[in-house]
């Protein structure tokens, strides 16, 4: 198994969005050389910087052997499947999945930036990712889990799965 860790992040909020997030996290299990190795809880949490309902929100951490591009591509594929729109930034959405990090690689490439440029401003993002790993180490900007405190006012409660 490769070693980097590799931590995708779930959204959606149209359509039956904890049921997407299940099919979703299945599909990201079938991917080539890649395997589903931690799942965080499912989230409710009120959209942040969008409008429309409430999202369900999670993260997983993989394992695999595709590097970030070939991985961006699968995620995006994924997406298409669940019918997943784009008529405008930030729009709700059927399913969202980003990468959020992929090991410790940095890239500021506009069509795939490592780290994910807002995973520390964001509780839907950094509630899973610490509940998967407490110790999680971002590479520019070190411990993550002194970064709660500051999304404290962002509403997020668990969910079901
Ligand atoms: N995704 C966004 C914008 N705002 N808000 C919540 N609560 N959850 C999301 O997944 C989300 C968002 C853009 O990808
Ligand atoms: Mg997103
Ligand atoms: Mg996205």
């Amino acid at each position: 198994m490769p070693p980097e860790r590799v931590f995708i992040g779930l959204g959606a909020n149209l359509g039956q969005a904890a049921g997407t997030l299940r099919q979703a996290i299945e599909q990201l299990g079938h991917l080539p050389m890649t395997a589903v190795v931690a799942e965080s809880a499912f989230y409710v949490t009120a959209p942040v910087d969008a409008t429309g309902p409430d999202y369900t929100n999670a993260v997983v951490e993989i394992r695999t052997g595709l590097q970030p591009a070939a991985l961006l591509q699968a995620l995006h594929a994924i997406e298409a499947e669940h019918g997943r729109g784009r008529p405008y930034r930030n729009a709700p959405r059927t399913l969202d999945l980003d990468l959020l990090l992929y090991g410790q690689r940095v890239s500021d490439d506009p069509s795939l930036t490592l780290p994910h440029p807002r995973l520390h401003q964001r509780a839907f993002v950094l509630r899973p990712l610490l509940d998967i790993e407490p110790a999680l180490v971002h590479p520019l900007l070190g411990a993550l889990a002194g970064r709660l405190s500051a999304v404290a006012d962002q509403p997020i409660r668990t969910g079901a799965r």
